[in-house]
């Protein structure tokens, strides 16, 4: 979908003011992508948290970093200490954290300094409703987001929930900086379809970089 819009290896392509689209930025990466996930499950498992209202999300997460995001009966938040293991969620990478500032800059955002890494997995079905992004403390501070493995279909809305949503395909080291307008438009994920990709297996895995306190 959206070939011709969006050629691979091609050169960043702005989706809406402030959402820069880099394809393949982190296809160099992705040795040290996947030793990051490896590391951090070891440490915070996957899990399906619940929604406010009791249901879990078709999504498994995790997190590294000095915050994670967490969703239970009391709310959806960032929290130090990983409610699974009681521990600090482990700590965000480096050259990940590295990584996420520079796409950052690369996309007009100069000094992005992450103190938050949601991962997110998306098993075959697992998918994301609409959404706003609105736990973070301070808004001028931009999402990098990193797409690894499986291909999906991200539903990019608008500052209204009733909006419009535009399709664009997100494929394996697809980044994308979204700041500025963008920062608090909807976006969900539509059904992640059956595959399998050689590194990442029957999975699509994304990282979210954020500054939350
Ligand atoms: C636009 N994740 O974790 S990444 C999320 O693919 C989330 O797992 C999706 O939405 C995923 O909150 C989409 C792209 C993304 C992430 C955060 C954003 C787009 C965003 C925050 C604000 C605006
Ligand atoms: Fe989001």
């Amino acid at each position: 979908m959206n070939q011709d819009l969006f050629p691979r290896g091609g050169g960043p392509v702005t989706l809406s003011p402030g959402a820069v689209l880099f394809p393949g930025l982190a296809g160099p990466l992705a040795g040290a992508m996947a030793s990051a996930v490896a590391g951090v499950t070891t440490r915070a498992p996957f899990r399906r948290v619940l929604t406010p209202g009791g249901r879990p999300l078709s999504v498994a997460m995790t997190n590294c970093g000095p915050f994670g995001w967490v969703s239970d009966g009391r709310g959806y938040r960032y929290e130090p200490v990983d409610p699974v293991t009681r521990r600090p969620w482990p700590p965000l990478p480096p050259a990940l954290a590295r990584f996420a500032t520079a796409a950052a800059e690369k996309a007009g955002f100069p000094g992005f300094k992450p103190d938050a890494c949601l991962v997110n997995a998306y098993a075959p079905g697992a998918k994301m409703a609409l959404h706003v992004d609105r736990d973070e403390r301070d808004f001028s501070h931009p999402i990098v987001s990193v797409s690894l493995g499986l291909p999906a279909v991200f539903l990019w809305g608008g500052a209204v929930r009733s909006d419009p949503s535009r399709r664009v395909l997100l494929e394996d080291g697809d980044v994308v900086v979204w700041g500025g307008p963008a920062r608090l438009y909807h976006h969900g994920v539509a059904a992640v379809k059956p595959g399998r990709h050689p590194r990442w297996g029957e999975r699509r895995i994304n990282l979210t970089f954020r500054k939350a306190a």
